[in-house]
């Protein structure tokens, strides 16, 4: 499915981006879905397990940051991703066992929709092995400025950068300071609707607020080889207490080939997401919490 080009593009970058590979149907049945999702949260007031609220949100301007692992709400996410050309082009970056780690849709609506501050997903969730990735598919056009994806290039394959504030506390982003990031050399990852981004879980990324007056929504699924086994962190999808629970969501998770019970161990740089801040929700509570410092003032 990908050239002999994107497969070295991804492995030298540590990012590609696939045009318009979603169908507009799959496109517009996707849509429907949050539309009704979006619909719901008019209901709540605050934050819970499935909507993480922006500060202004109402029952009348509903405003989300994000809706929480949509793929166990529904399974048209979960069809979305196993059943479309996205399988396809990760079986040719992570071989033929896949696991979806887990989903999440961030909403960024126009005229103010948060920002994600850099970060490497690795600093969330060490794994055994590097070969995890997460797939971004717009739902919108992403374009410079509804706050698109940026990524700094190579950066997969440098050091695991702290993301623990001055107190020592884990708040979800590196210090723009640091030494080893350079701002300059981000790049937007911007696209039409439909078309997907795959960048590595070592990759160092963020985005801005959303200023424009159009919405940027993008899907996001994080997924290894099934032979990459979590470390500790990754509290989104390792909150099982039962070991036949934890089985079950495995296997349901499972997008193609089989579960290795037997982890591939590599040396590589990792780091322990912890101690944790007062609310590990999402990324944004984790950054807000965390007191994270913020590249986009
Ligand atoms: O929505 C974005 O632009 C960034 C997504 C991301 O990095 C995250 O949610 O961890």
């Amino acid at each position: 499915m990908l050239t002999k080009h994107q497969i070295e593009d991804y492995n030298k970058n540590g990012f590609i981006v696939i045009e318009e590979l979603l169908s507009k149907n799959e496109i517009r049945q996707t849509r429907h879905i949050i539309d009704q999702l979006i619909e719901k949260s008019k209901e709540i007031k605050e934050s819970d397990n499935i909507f993480d609220l922006e500060d202004d949100h109402s029952k009348s301007n509903p405003r989300l940051t994000r809706v929480k692992q949509p793929h166990l709400i529904n399974n048209h996410f979960f069809n979305l991703i196993k059943n479309s050309q996205i399988t396809k082009a990760l079986k040719d970056l992570l071989g033929n066992n896949i696991l979806l780690k887990s989903s999440k849709l961030n909403t960024k609506f126009e005229k103010g929709g948060s920002a994600v501050e850099w970060h490497q997903d690795w600093a969330f969730y060490p794994h055994t092995n590097d070969d995890v990735l997460a797939v971004g598919v717009m739902l919108d056009d992403v374009n410079l400025s509804n706050g698109p994806l940026m990524v700094i290039p190579g950066s997969h394959k440098g050091p695991v950068l702290s993301h623990n504030n001055s107190n020592g506390v884990f708040c979800g982003a590196i210090d723009p300071e640091d030494k080893d990031f350079n701002l300059n050399d981000a790049i937007p990852l911007t696209g039409k609707v439909g078309s997907i981004s795959i960048h590595h879980a070592r990759l160092l990324h963020g985005s801005a607020t959303n200023k424009s007056s159009s919405r940027r929504m993008m899907l996001f699924y994080e997924l290894s080889a099934a032979d990459s086994w979590p470390l500790v962190g990754a509290p989104s999808y390792m909150k099982f207490t039962s070991p036949n629970d934890l089985w079950k969501q495995m296997k349901s998770q499972l997008i193609s080939g089989e579960i290795s019970t037997c982890p591939r161990m590599e040396n590589i740089p990792v780091r322990i997401p912890l101690p944790p801040p007062s609310d590990y929700g999402s990324i944004f509570k984790t950054q807000k919490t965390g007191n994270s410092k913020s590249a986009f003032m």
